[in-house]
């Protein structure tokens, strides 16, 4: 854990969110800033910055959030969905715990 981090504050249930699904290595919960009707933000417990740096040190891990995801997506009875890692600031990433968007619950139009 990384004391000064968000998502391993809320992994740790020291910050709230609204958590869907959860195993041994990743936590989803709710975005609090949805940009479609289901947002939802898949991450590690392990603290790793971004996803490429989760992936170097933690394959398995990297993995975890796709199967999460699709479990989350099944859950909420996404028919179609998008998974995003920003990664880095010029992507728009500002939090530095990785972390993937489950997005869906409407007709996606691409590019966004
Ligand atoms: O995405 C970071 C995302 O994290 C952004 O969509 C808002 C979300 N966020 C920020 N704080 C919280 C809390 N406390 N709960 C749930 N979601 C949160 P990025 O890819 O880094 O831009």
């Amino acid at each position: 854990m990384s004391a000064e981090c968000l998502f391993c504050k809320i992994v740790a249930g020291q910050i709230p969110a609204t958590v869907v699904h959860e195993t041994p290595t990743t936590v989803a919960f709710r975005d609090v800033n949805p940009v479609a009707p289901t947002h939802v933000l898949v991450v590690p417990r392990t603290h790793q910055p971004n996803a490429a740096a989760l992936a170097a040190a933690e394959p398995a891990t990297a993995a975890d959030l796709l199967t999460s995801a699709q479990a989350v997506a099944d859950a909420e009875g996404l028919s179609g969905y998008r998974l995003v890692f920003n990664t880095g600031e010029d992507a728009g990433q500002t939090v530095f715990h990785a972390h993937l968007h489950v997005i869906g619950g409407e007709r996606l139009t691409w590019p966004a």
